[in-house]
């Protein structure tokens, strides 16, 4: 019994020590893929984080211009934007085919 304590105990102990890598970090081997571009805004839709982006071809991505919907990191990236605005945008890849906009800035 004494013995079962002190291994649980001990599991409870590297549980503590052992600190979380967030999966595409690890795979990605620390840096975020992050590539960026320019283009309209078809729709945007605060309330569900995500925003429909016809955009210029990403290079970087090897993406052709596209009309697609993409989700915001942050709601409040929008705030002030709407459906027509020309937008300078930064994209961070969050999944193996997924990708989120983490930067939104209007064009002048
Ligand atoms: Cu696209």
């Amino acid at each position: 019994m004494r013995q079962k304590i002190q291994a649980v105990f001990l599991s409870l102990m590297l549980a503590l020590v052992a600190v979380p890598v967030p999966a595409h970090e690890a795979h990605h081997g620390g840096s975020a893929v992050t590539a960026g571009g320019e283009g309209v805004l078809k729709g945007v839709d605060a309330e569900a984080r995500a925003v429909t982006l016809s955009h210029e071809p990403i290079p970087e991505l090897r993406w052709p211009a596209m009309t697609m919907d993409l989700p915001l990191r942050d709601a409040d990236l929008v705030s002030g934007f709407e459906t027509g605005d020309g937008v300078r945008f930064t994209l961070e890849q969050v999944g193996e085919t997924d990708y989120e906009i983490i930067d939104l800035q209007l064009l002048d």
